[in-house]
């Protein structure tokens, strides 16, 4: 064989590398469908992440392609750095300022994604708040009450020297006006930055981080990241915590609000989740991506009795719905749709040959769902007018909030119209589990809260008594760098057999929901003794699912709560809590971290984070931040050694609250613990 064609065989064996399924995941299911992918000859991310590496360099953080004098690559050597570190790009730039440069970027574009899906969310508010759609409306008027205040917006106003409440329409319209404001205001700074424990916001005050509006600060990024502008990695980070704060405390936080009062705040309920959920008797729709916009009009379709009774003359038995990613988890949280799986699963649903229709909006969609489709029946339709595919089977319905329910109407017929045309054996793996989803703000008040006392004071009182050891978010996304669900699952449920109650968001959620973690029932098999007699006596599972990653705004408010109702300190830096996403993978993920870490939370991720090129740049993230602002970054990829890192800071901050001697007492004895709650 000639040298050129032991290279191609090379390349193609290289390239046919096939997935193990039991390495892949954890979840039988997703298991079972890469077999069948492989069966069917259909290539998967599974299958990709085996023969095509990570760079070597990327990884650590230190390639620089922002100018065309590059791409200049830094990289670390194993043995690391003996002396001055004297690597630098054709400018000049230090490994450093690459990696700082690179990771602020990061923070930009996820702070752009989820603010970007906020603004959208405010533009159908203000089209329903003019009444220009009948379709949406204010669905919340609880919610419009309490957001607005945080607007500066006045619910009452004075008639005849009496005050009376104010017309509802006439909140919304300015709450909506006062809400698109935030992205683009020409002076002042966020309103909600307001909503942060006092200590808190003294601090981005005193370091100059409060965000102007949300949109310049992203903005500045790409101004401060370009060719010969900011050239200290200390000073990148500060506005790259200033972006991360715009989402966290703006743009994200928006969106959950308005989306609450649009389409009802989320309370606890039943569901399902993994692709059991699907049926073969059923015209199968599943909804991907981020904004519920559309998918709220998708599901009333889907479930009026026209759209019903034409499945019914199709064949079908009815129609089933299904979400994957963060649509999944805002569908599910408002109505109870089942999640078919996470970011991970998403090319799975459609090689069961059950899936009529994929409809896709915006952020974490594989293009390679494309190339799936095309081996199958499903229809594959993009939705957004900033996401289309180049594949020529991909179908594009623009959704227009104008005439929302006719666009839904037309994709569920589609649907169904597609029923019939199934190509190959339908597989369709059996495993779901049963879950409980939709908690918020609201309903752990009403769970964990008091009735005299402060609002979260069940909580508080649980946290201090020792019964709860802390209180941890576990977030995020999955990796087909490592094996899916495994981190999450191993972490979580560490985390609960030492007595820490996790609250989580996003694909971490819907694993949770896959393995079985979200049902009070959970509290007796996986949990330390404390944490379950509380969920066995409230009645709530140990791990609570928040929502969507837009969502951890719920989390930060909760943390809020917290502190105020009083107890744990002053301000977020002080509560037993810590953070963790131990599968991240997307450029948000960076952003939510970062807005973490400078809300006074000790955050922690797994795999590995793309700054181990620059190793004084990791120290400033994983020590330095700790000095100003309470919390700071770190990464390890164990996932035991990750669970007990976060419960070792949650136990330092028990130490500093003088709380760790009940703790140690409920750890002795069961007679300890009496005493305890008689005191
Ligand atoms: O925003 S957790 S994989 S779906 S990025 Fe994407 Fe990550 Fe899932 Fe939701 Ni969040």
């Amino acid at each position: 064989m000639s040298e050129e064609k032991k290279a191609v065989a090379a390349k193609t064996e290289k390239a046919s590398k096939k997935a193990d399924p039991v390495k892949a995941s954890i979840d039988g299911a997703t298991q079972q469908m890469i077999l069948r992918a492989q069966e069917l000859g259909v290539e998967t991310v599974f299958d990709r992440a085996e023969s095509m590496k990570p760079c070597n360099i990327g990884i650590q953080g230190t390639c620089c392609k922002n100018c065309a004098m590059g791409p200049c690559r830094l990289p670390l050597g194993k043995s690391g750095i003996e002396g001055e570190d004297e690597r630098k790009g054709l400018c000049g730039a230090s490994a450093n300022t690459i990696a700082a440069r690179n990771f602020i970027r990061m923070v930009a574009g996820g702070a752009a994604a989820h603010s970007d899906h906020g603004r959208s969310v405010a533009e159908v508010f203000m089209a329903a708040a003019r009444k220009e759609t009948g379709d949406y409306k204010i669905k919340d008027l609880d919610k419009l009450l309490a957001v607005a205040p945080h607007l500066g917006v006045a619910t009452k106003v004075t008639v005849d020297g009496k005050e009376v409440d104010r017309d509802p329409d006439e909140i919304a319209l300015e709450v909506g006006e006062k809400a698109l404001n935030e992205w683009g205001k020409s002076e002042g700074e966020l309103m909600y930055l307001q909503r942060a424990p006092k200590p808190l916001y003294e601090k981005w005050k005193k370091n100059g981080v409060l965000p102007r509006n949300i949109d310049r600060e992203i903005v500045e990024i790409m101004h401060r990241t370009h060719m010969g502008v900011d050239q200290d990695y200390r000073n990148l980070i500060k506005q790259g915590t200033r972006a991360a704060i715009a989402d966290g405390w703006g743009g994200s936080m928006l969106a959950t609000d308005l989306q609450d009062i649009l389409f009802g705040t989320p309370y606890p309920l039943q569901s399902e989740a993994n692709m059991g959920i699907m049926k073969q008797d059923h015209v199968n729709i599943i909804i991907h991506g981020h904004e519920p916009i559309l998918s709220e009009m998708i599901v009333a379709a889907a479930q009026s009795t026209e759209m019903v009774d034409y499945a019914k003359s199709k064949g079908a038995k009815g129609i089933q719905l299904g979400g994957i990613c963060c649509t999944g988890n805002e569908i599910l949280q408002r109505h109870g749709v089942p999640p078919a799986g996470t970011f991970l699963q998403q090319e799975l649903a459609i090689i069961t040959g059950a899936c009529e229709a994929m409809v896709v909006d915006i952020q974490c969609i594989f293009q390679n769902l494309a190339n799936v489709a095309k081996c199958f029946h499903t229809k594959l339709i993009t939705t957004h007018p900033i996401a289309k595919m180049e594949q020529d089977n991909v179908i594009h319905i623009e959704f227009d909030e104008h005439h929302a329910m006719e666009d839904a109407k037309r994709i569920v017929r589609m649907a169904i119209d597609n029923f019939q045309n199934r190509k190959v054996e339908v597989m369709i793996p059996r495993q779901k589990s049963t879950q409980i989803a939709g908690f918020g703000v609201e309903s752990i008040r009403y769970h964990l809260g008091g009735t005299f006392r402060g609002d979260y004071y069940t909580l508080n009182d649980n946290i201090i008594n020792g019964r709860i050891r802390g209180i941890a978010g576990v977030v995020g996304c999955n990796n087909a760098r490592t094996t899916h669900n495994s981190d999450h699952i191993t972490i979580i449920k560490e985390l609960i057999k030492n007595d820490v109650i996790v609250l989580t968001t996003g694909c971490a959620g819907i694993a949770c929901g896959m393995h079985g973690l979200l049902t009070p029932e959970t509290a007796a098999v996986y949990c330390g003794a404390g944490l379950a007699e509380v969920c066995e006596t409230v009645g709530i599972p140990p791990v609570l699912h928040l929502g969507s990653c837009v969502d951890n705004s719920r989390i930060l408010l909760a943390a809020t709560e917290v502190v105020k109702a009083g107890g744990l300190g002053k301000d977020i830096c002080d509560l037993p809590a810590a953070g963790s996403a131990p599968e991240w993978m997307s450029e948000k993920a960076i952003s939510i971290g970062q807005y973490f870490v400078t809300s006074g939370v000790y955050t922690v991720f797994g795999l590995h984070l793309p700054v181990t090129g620059a190793p004084v740049f990791q120290d400033y993230l994983f020590k330095d931040l700790e000095k100003i602002y309470g919390g700071m970054w770190d990464c390890e990829a164990d996932p035991i050694k990750h669970a007990h890192k976060m419960i070792a800071h949650i136990d330092k901050k028990r130490k500093a609250l003088g709380i760790d001697k009940a703790r140690e007492r409920v750890l002795m004895d069961m007679a300890d613990r009496q005493k305890l709650e008689a005191m």
